[in-house]
């Protein structure tokens, strides 16, 4: 239907095996995700997008190694491996991904100071991307998800997304997690609770 969109998140190098930090399985989904997108009629694309030296990475944070915790100004945050610094191999699109029908490609976490999980809003929780405004101006209020990580970056997003009035649907398959301390069943449990669809 025109008023749906499918939003694909961050099918990049960098969390696929042989990248920074590796999905199990990330590019299985490729060929998944590429169905999705030509039966799609609108399809939009994230794009994790760091600046190097960035404060999600445990390279800055001496004495900090990668999944770990910290307290940042906005809250707790998991410090990740150096991962798609801008401009890089590793933060393009999977070189199989048909991303050509992309009409937009939001990125994020390019604020030095802040994470990026949601398509929708920072780490902050408040700080938008303008992607709401964006479904808005085109009347798009129902989304579909697919893409990587399940438990971070596209559930993030799908909870936003009811969060702010548009229904969402996860297509599970077309999905793969990085399910660090159970991260997996906890955000798929939020995302039913939520009313989040889970296919
Ligand atoms: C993601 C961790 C750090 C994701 C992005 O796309 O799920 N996870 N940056
Ligand atoms: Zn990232």
């Amino acid at each position: 239907m025109a008023d749906e969109a499918l939003v694909v998140i961050d099918l990049q190098n960098d969390f696929c095996p042989g990248g920074a930090l590796a999905v199990a399985g990330g590019d299985e989904i490729v060929p998944l995700v590429n169905d999705l997108i030509r039966s799609a009629d609108h399809v939009i694309m994230t794009q994790d997008w760091h600046p190097a030296g960035h404060s999600s990475f445990a390279s800055s944070h001496p004495g900090h190694q990668p999944y770990q915790s910290v307290t940042m100004p906005y809250g707790e945050q998991t410090l990740w491996p150096d991962h798609c610094i801008q401009g890089s191999r590793g933060a393009e699109f999977h070189t199989g991904l048909a991303w050509a029908k992309a009409e937009l490609v939001i990125r994020k976490g390019f604020r030095p100071a802040i994470d990026s999980y949601s398509a929708f809003f920072e780490n902050d929780r408040t700080t938008p991307t303008g992607l709401a405004g964006y479904l808005r101006e085109r009347g798009i209020g129902s989304i579909t998800l697919a893409g990587l990580a399940t438990d971070f970056c596209v559930a993030y997003s799908a909870l936003d997304a009811v969060k702010l009035g548009f229904s969402a649907t996860v297509r599970l398959a077309a999905c793969r997690g990085i399910d660090l301390n159970g991260s997996l069943d906890a955000m798929t449990g939020r995302m039913r609770d939520a009313g989040v669809t889970l296919l």
